[in-house]
């Protein structure tokens, strides 16, 4: 990044880093445009017009003293009338790269002792979470793709060519994927689109969405029935493997392939190479997490690496050693997570760590008596445009006694607020991934200092939500007695917890063993390889080398053992079962990210906006014929909850029976400020999909595979 006289003027890949070689994504180039953005927020807004339905009409800006004195006084009202259910939070994609909301907003929120916590996790990786839980001990022991060495690389609903990797930090994944062709190996994409990734890949096969769990439950099967089970030196860890072969033995691949539309001969094959390959291994993301049986398949994912030798090995699905290790530091709170202790009021949606599933959470706002929740905080998170059946939701959100947003826009959700809390953006603020580093693809710690000193009238996410904190959490005389404790963490700011947990961190002060890591000990007190100070005096980052092998050390199953079989998931494999023999939907829908995307937020940006319309509906030439519709025409979407006018775009690359719309998309709404977002509306896909259709397991919402109904516009 050059910057001059508070100006962006250039941001280039950084060729020194050892991590990214200088690859660099699009949207970081869009970087300046949200720093100079004139639509950007700097200072509170508060609500003029209380007139339902016409939100967004009037605002006017304040001093943060009082909107923090405002927000405090209606919030606790609140609570005090209430109890401490009626305050919701919603918190967003964003909160996982922002330090400050990482540490305080999660103590903030945690503190807050409502059971009405939500965010974007239930919409995105929460079964990998849960099956991470249920078989490894711990949420957030997801294990990563080693890309860098394995020969085998199978994709099931991600698209890394365009999303750069999702729990699989990889920059530059593209090249990454093109060295394993080059090596010999083989990139299978198994996607109901031809997709970027695919393309790359040389192969790929079509699947009907929301089967993943039959197919792979038939890779299973053929594993056992062919003797090609190869659990290596994991053995003595594997519990279960007796309940996963008789779970399997009901779904051949004869049986799946009507449903899945992947060939019984594909399968075996599929089955003996990934048995054969010494390295490979099977990757799955958010189109395998967010459909009506992502609970499943993330969990089937996992046992086919274990059953093929391919789990905590080189080559295959690894843990890595972060700098920062969250897991260590969560461990001495007490657990690894948690699953279903209470359940949402209206469709009984299991909680998971703390959270209810974001499909809940309209319901959680209109459903009357206790629990109800009256006030709701959202926190970098637009919900309206990023979660089923915004529409539904729009209305709920109008209908809240308070609503406070910490947001940088005026956008399709906070329009709804009473007060908007603007944060510094990510060039004003200094910058260190906890989870990114956490399923990253190498080891590496990296730093970045803010670019831009903030100005005296901006807030960072993590002062906003220690002055929330000082106004909210326990009673007047409990506040005054932790004022000492809320003034050290403001002194202290989330750089000195940073500076901590690296030095707690096994390339910290104190080293220590980790089965297999290579980390080894040291006397307390030991300089490490990693402190914030060296990260400071290292811009480029630091590399600490390849994943390496963290079994059995890694594990937090009381018994130490892996999970192969938790009873949550053989209970849920009748409702598979059902999938099977039913005749599959005439027409679904899924959805797709574009690389100048992300998400619903970035539109405001010039630079990714620009070129062709890319809301578009591809839709199958049978699909279309069928229904006469041209390419280019516009055609009417819908489904039960509602229905969007978009243009068609036909083509071979999407699978016959299934259609796709890009999510984040819908800024006509009105009552917003995104000047350039509001010319490049195109229409949200969450106006069509569906808040009920859910993985009733997990209860994460299924956005992909949603019936839908397609024809000319009347
Ligand atoms: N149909 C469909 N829906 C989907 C998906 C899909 O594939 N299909 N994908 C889902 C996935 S994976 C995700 S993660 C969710 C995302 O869902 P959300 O997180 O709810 O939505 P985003 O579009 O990421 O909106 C981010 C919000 O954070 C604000 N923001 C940006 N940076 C900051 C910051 O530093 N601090 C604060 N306080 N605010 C900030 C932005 O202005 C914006 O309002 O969408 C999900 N929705
Ligand atoms: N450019 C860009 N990058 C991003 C984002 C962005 O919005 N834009 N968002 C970021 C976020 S929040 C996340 S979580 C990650 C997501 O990272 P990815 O998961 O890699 O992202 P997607 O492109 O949504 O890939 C999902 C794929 O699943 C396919 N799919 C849909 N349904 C099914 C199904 O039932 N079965 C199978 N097998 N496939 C299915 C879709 O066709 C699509 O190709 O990307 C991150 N990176
Ligand atoms: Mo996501």
């Amino acid at each position: 990044m050059t910057a001059s006289a508070g100006r962006v003027v250039a941001v280039r890949g950084d060729r020194d880093d050892p991590f990214s070689g200088g690859y660099i994504c699009p949207k970081a180039t869009a970087l300046a445009d949200l720093h100079h953005d004139p639509d950007r927020l700097r200072t509170p807004l508060v609500r003029t017009t209380e007139t339902a339905g016409r939100r967004g009409t009037g605002w006017r800006e304040t001093g943060w003293d009082e909107a923090f004195d405002l927000v405090g006084r209606r919030l606790a009202a609140i609570r005090a009338e209430h109890g401490p259910d009626s305050i919701g939070v919603y918190q967003g994609n964003p909160t996982a790269h922002n330090l400050g909301l990482m540490t305080y907003g999660q103590l903030l929120f945690r503190s807050l002792g409502t059971r009405n916590l939500f965010s974007a996790t239930s919409i995105d990786q929460l079964p990998h979470m849960l099956a991470a839980l249920l078989t490894f001990g711990h949420q957030l022991l997801m294990p990563v793709p080693d890309v860098d060495r394995c020969d085998l690389f199978v994709c099931l609903g991600g698209n890394p060519a365009v999303s750069n990797g999702s729990i699989m930090t990889a920059p530059n994944i593209r090249d990454r994927l093109r060295a394993i062709r080059a090596r010999g190996g083989r990139v299978v994409v198994i996607d109901p689109r031809r997709t970027e990734t695919a393309d790359l890949a040389g192969e790929h096969l079509f699947i009907r969405p929301g089967t993943d769990a039959l197919l792979l439950l038939s890779i299973v099967h053929v594993l056992f029935a062919d003797d090609l089970v190869r659990t290596g030196a994991l053995r003595p860890l594997l519990s279960g493997l007796d309940a996963v072969r008789a779970a399997a033995t009901g779904f051949p691949p004869e049986a799946t392939a009507p449903a899945t539309g992947v060939g019984p001969a594909r399968v075996r094959e599929l089955a003996r190479a990934l048995s054969g390959t010494p390295r490979a291994v099977v990757y799955g993301r958010v189109g395998l997490c967010t459909q009506e049986f992502g609970g499943l398949a993330a969990w089937l994912v996992l046992v086919v690496n274990a059953l093929t030798g391919h789990l905590d090995t080189p080559g295959g699905a690894m843990f890595s050693t972060p700098a920062i290790d969250p897991l260590a530091l969560l461990r001495r709170f007490g657990h690894g997570g948690a699953f279903d202790r209470w359940r949402s009021r209206g469709a009984a949606l299991p909680e998971f760590g703390g959270e209810l599933p974001v499909a809940a959470l309209a319901d959680e706002i209109e459903t009357p008596g206790q629990r109800q929740i009256r006030a709701l905080i959202t926190s970098a998170g637009n919900p309206v445009l990023s979660t089923p059946n915004g529409a539904r939701l729009e209305r709920a959100l109008a209908g809240l006694d308070l609503m406070v947003s910490i947001d940088p826009y005026l956008n399709e959700t906070t329009r709804f607020a009473h007060v908007i809390l603007p944060p510094t953006g990510p060039l004003e603020r200094s910058h260190y991934e906890i989870p990114l580093a956490l399923y990253s693809v190498r080891n590496v710690a990296k730093y970045s200092p803010a670019v831009f000193p903030r100005g005296p009238e901006q807030r960072h996410d993590w002062e906003i939500c220690i002055e929330l904190a000082a106004r909210l959490l326990g009673p007047p005389a409990l506040r005054r007695m932790a004022r000492p404790v809320w003034a050290m963490l403001r002194r202290l700011g989330p750089e000195a917890l940073l500076a901590v947990a690296l030095a707690a961190g096994p390339y910290g002060l104190r080293h220590r063993v980790s089965a297999g890591s290579g980390v080894r000990v040291g006397r307390l007190g030991t300089p490490g390889r990693v402190s914030l100070r060296r990260l400071r005096r290292t811009p480029h980052g630091i590399d600490l080398g390849p994943l390496q092998p963290r079994l059995p050390g890694r594990l937090h199953t009381r018994d130490g053992l892996i999970h192969l079989a938790p009873p949550e998931y053989l209970a849920d494999l009748p409702r598979l079962r059902a999938r099977m023999s039913a005749p599959p939907p005439e027409l679904v829908l899924i959805g797709r990210r574009h690389l100048r995307s992300n998400n619903s937020w970035m539109h405001n940006s010039p630079r990714l906006v620009k070129g062709r319309p890319r809301c578009t509906l591809l839709v199958h030439p049978s699909d279309a014929e069928a229904r006469g519709l041209d390419d280019g025409a516009m055609a009417r979407l819908s489904s039960r909850v509602g229905a969007v006018e978009v243009p068609v775009e036909v083509t071979e690359s999407i699978m016959p029976g299934v259609v796709s719309l890009p999510h984040g998309w819908g800024h006509g709404r009105g009552g917003t400020r995104l000047s350039t977002a509001a010319e490049h509306p195109g229409v949200s896909l969450n106006d069509v999909t569906d808040e009920r259709f859910v993985d009733t397991l997990t209860g994460n919402a299924a956005v992909s595979g949603v019936v839908v109904r397609l024809r000319r516009p009347p």
